[in-house]
């Protein structure tokens, strides 16, 4: 990109060319670095994993009846008009266990749904769902429905293994994983209760299909700007 110097006087006219040629590559390459900082910004998470840790942390065996929770870039909230969703922490030998601090339940009357911060889609791809705990070990059934920007949606519905003991031997929680047609929604609902939910994991497809545009177009016009300058 440098610009040699230290060249034969040119004409003022050449001289003038060369000037805004510069002032082009200075400003494209601005224009550039703008674009490249917010695809890392709102982009960049590739695969990720929600474990329900907090903050805020709990204290051993509490439950957190909350309306909304947060981690990296994705968002909880009830659906509208339910009651709200439980954060718990492990500590209470009737809950679900599985070796980590955090983990959510549905209580009657609440729900959950989730998505990401910047409003744009992503592909579910597994969470792990248990029972509701030692006192409602009945396999439950968990419908999660998924929301695309073209109105339509999709649906999974997964039946827990009806396995549950606690801080006992056995494996509470089982992973379920979500199909090829999940991708591409920007919210999921989950309107059931009565189950446990943990380490959700989602993929967030980089870069998109826009920025890239845009970054092509700015490549391309600096070529051309090249090009007649030479
Ligand atoms: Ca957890
Ligand atoms: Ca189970």
């Amino acid at each position: 990109m440098s610009m040699s110097s230290n060249q034969h006087s040119p004409k003022p006219r050449r001289r003038h060319l060369r000037q805004v040629s510069a002032g082009l590559v200075r400003s494209t390459i601005g224009t550039l670095a703008v674009l490249l900082l917010s695809l890392g910004q709102t982009r960049g998470q590739g695969t990720l994993q929600i474990g329900f840790e907090g903050p805020p942390v709990l204290r051993p065996g509490a439950g957190d009846h909350v309306a909304e929770y947060h981690e990296g870039p994705v968002w909880f909230l009830a659906i509208p008009g339910t009651d709200g969703f439980v954060r718990r922490w492990s500590g209470d030998p009737r809950d679900p266990y599985n070796d980590t601090a955090a983990f959510l339940q549905a209580t009657l009357g609440d729900s959950l749904m989730f998505g990401l911060d910047d409003g744009s889609s992503f592909d579910p791809v597994s969470v792990d769902l248990a029972e509701y705990s030692t006192v409602v070990p009945d396999a439950v059934t968990v419908l999660f429905v998924g929301y695309r920007r073209d109105g339509s949606t999709v649906t999974a519905s997964f039946t827990t293994d009806g396995v549950m003991d606690g801080t006992g031997p056995l494996a509470d929680f089982q992973t379920v994983y979500f199909g090829a047609e999940f991708a591409g929604v920007y919210r999921v609902r989950i309107p059931a209760y009565g189950w446990s939910l943990d380490n959700l994991i989602v993929s967030i497809p980089e870069p998109s299909t826009s920025t890239l545009l845009a970054i092509g177009a700015v490549l391309m016009a600096l070529g051309s700007s090249r090009r007649k300058g030479q």
